[in-house]
């Protein structure tokens, strides 16, 4: 199997509204593997940098107060084709885009709380896993899964 790995947030939205477990779940049942998961308030700074792609668009500041604004669950994914499918999995960015049965077309309303963040490419995702996690707290196992998931 080709393994990839991506990074995958709760935002603050998340969190407050008891989503943690539901989020977790549809990653986990769908086969992929959990790698590394913390509980952080990130700084404003530090959401500045996160999302640094987008700091000429006109949401960039209220965006970064909110991701600063509580509890994200940062969390690195992994599997075959965990980058895009993880994508998919999320949905389109404005919820009201979303279809049904993606995480923010069934739990998300409007684009400024869209509840959840993934990474958009393989060298996005080597970046937010940098940004966010120190290399020794991402856990390197096999999962009993494994054989089932992929043959
Ligand atoms: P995604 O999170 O789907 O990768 P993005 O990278 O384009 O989307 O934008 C990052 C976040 O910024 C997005 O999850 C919510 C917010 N955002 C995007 N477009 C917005 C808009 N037009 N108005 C307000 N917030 C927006
Ligand atoms: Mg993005």
């Amino acid at each position: 199997a080709e393994m990839e790995r991506t990074f995958i947030a709760i935002k603050p939205d998340g969190v407050q509204r008891g989503l943690i477990a539901e989020i977790v779940s549809r990653f986990e049942r769908k086969g992929f593997k959990l790698v590394a998961i913390k509980i952080v308030v990130p700084s404003k700074g530090f959401a500045e940098k996160h999302y640094h792609d987008l700091k000429e668009r006109p949401f960039f500041n209220g965006l970064c107060d909110f991701l600063s604004s509580g509890p994200v669950i940062a969390m690195v994914w992994e599997g075959e084709g965990v980058i895009k499918y993880g994508r998919k999995l999320i949905g389109a960015t404005d919820p009201q885009k979303s279809e049904p049965g993606t995480i923010r077309g069934d739990l998300a309303v409007v684009v400024g709380r869209n509840i959840i963040h993934g990474s958009d490419g393989p060298e996005t995702a080597k970046d937010e896993i940098n940004l966010w996690f120190k290399p020794d707290e991402l856990v390197t196992y096999t999962s009993n899964a494994e054989k089932w998931v992929y043959g």
